[in-house]
């Protein structure tokens, strides 16, 4: 299974085309659209999040509400875009016909410099319209439709905050999987820690006031795995490999960490490996879960818990130094709207594109040409694995 998304922030709108989905499926607009809206939310969302109401419109690959098994194609409308017409068309414009809004003064942190460079682009709004996090609602899309798979395959996925601003939340290892959606789902930071979760959105408020941004940790946390997906045989195909490069490539992410993660380097070994133990019921289980669910590049069937680090946005209120590449003079970089704080929406990122790699993973590893196999032999694989 893949995925290609195509569109600009500004543009008329955003195209996803997930391939590879077994038919059979059962899927509805209503999958996606759960997971756009959630994507919105959030305590420190700037203007544009008011202008769009972001609804897919599924025009290939389901009928009567199960896919096909030919490509799923998607479209998310820019609502802003009838605000964009002619900075945005496509169509040639007069020589003579004043372009507006172009942007010659990159913003430090952004793609703006770099990307002009390697394409070539003296109108870096060429550059910022497709780098623009707007994408992350494509890929939401695509993710929506690895979720509903895990979800009929009976592996949950929820991603939530863990930390703003230096502000980090509580770590409740004992909480079930429907506590952990509903207790995000009902803060404004997505913080399963109430108290953290009010200091981080007092956190926000002063960094809006101060115009600047603050970043943050996302933390995703999966149920239902079985054991043994993935491999250590090569490098790519280590799921843990995998997962890492997906949540690295989310806008503005810096860093990844799988369950106690960068704190193993200040631990002996014996505090970091998780023991083995057995019983009737759930078979083969770790005592703990310190390597968040991965071994040897493999699920190890404990729930996977993955962290991903989000610099704070770059396009700030307060400005930065930066040289515009015409006059090539300094002058202070600053606009006109952002978010404050993206990292609650960047949560819901993060857990859709996690759902695609982990699809993905099952995808290549069981029969997936029509869902109810995929599922009969995912089942039987389970029972393998209990009896091993
Ligand atoms: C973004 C800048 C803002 C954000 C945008 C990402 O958009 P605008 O330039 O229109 O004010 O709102 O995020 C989204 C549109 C979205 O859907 O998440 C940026 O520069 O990355």
């Amino acid at each position: 299974m893949r995925y290609l998304t195509a569109g600009e922030s500004h543009g008329k709108q955003l195209t996803t085309i997930v391939e590879g989905l077994p038919s059979l499926m059962p899927l509805t607009q209503e999958n996606i659209n759960e997971s756009l809206l959630r994507r919105q939310k959030g305590h420190g969302r700037g203007k544009r999040m008011q202008i769009e109401k972001d609804l897919v419109d599924i025009v290939g690959g389901v009928r009567h509400g199960y896919t096909l098994g030919s490509p799923i194609a998607m479209v998310i409308r820019n609502d802003d875009f009838k605000h964009w017409e002619d900075v945005m068309g496509e169509d040639p414009i007069d020589p003579d016909q004043k372009v507006r809004r172009v942007v010659t003064r990159p913003r430090p942190g952004h793609a703006d410099l770099n990307g002009a460079i390697k394409y070539g682009h003296r109108d870096m709004r060429n550059i910022l319209e497709r780098s623009s996090a707007r994408e992350t609602a494509a890929r939401v899309a695509a993710g929506a439709v690895a979720k509903t798979l895990l979800a009929h395959l009976g592996i949950n996925i929820v991603g939530y905050v863990r930390e703003i601003a230096g502000i980090v939340a509580k770590e409740y290892p004992e909480m079930s999987m429907a506590e952990r959606v509903k207790i995000s789902e009902d803060s404004p930071v997505r913080s399963l820690d109430k108290e953290a979760g009010q200091q981080m959105m007092d956190a926000i408020d002063k960094a809006k006031k101060d115009g600047d941004s603050i970043g943050g940790v996302c933390e995703v946390y999966i149920e239902g795995m079985p054991a043994g997906v993935g491999s250590y045989v090569h490098y790519d195909r280590k799921l843990d490999g995998r997962l890492a490069g997906a949540v690295a490539s989310i806008n503005a992410f810096k860093g990844v960490e799988f369950g106690i993660g960068f704190e193993a380097a200040r631990k002996n070994g014996s505090e970091v490996h998780d023991e083995i133990a057995w019983d009737k019921e759930r078979g083969y289980y770790r005592k703990t879960n310190r390597l968040g669910g991965f071994e040897g590049g493999m699920t190890t069937g404990m729930p996977i818990v993955v962290k991903g680090v989000m610099k704070p946005i770059p396009t700030l209120y307060k400005p930065l130094q930066s040289v515009d590449i015409e006059t090539k003079e300094p002058f202070n970089a600053s606009i006109e709207r952002s978010d404050s704080c993206a990292v609650p929406a960047a949560a819901v990122v993060m857990e859709h594109v996690v759902a695609f790699e982990l699809a993905k993973a099952l995808l290549e590893q069981f029969p997936h040409d029509q869902f109810p196999k995929l599922k009969e032999a995912i089942d039987a694989y389970r029972e393998e694995v209990r009896c091993f």
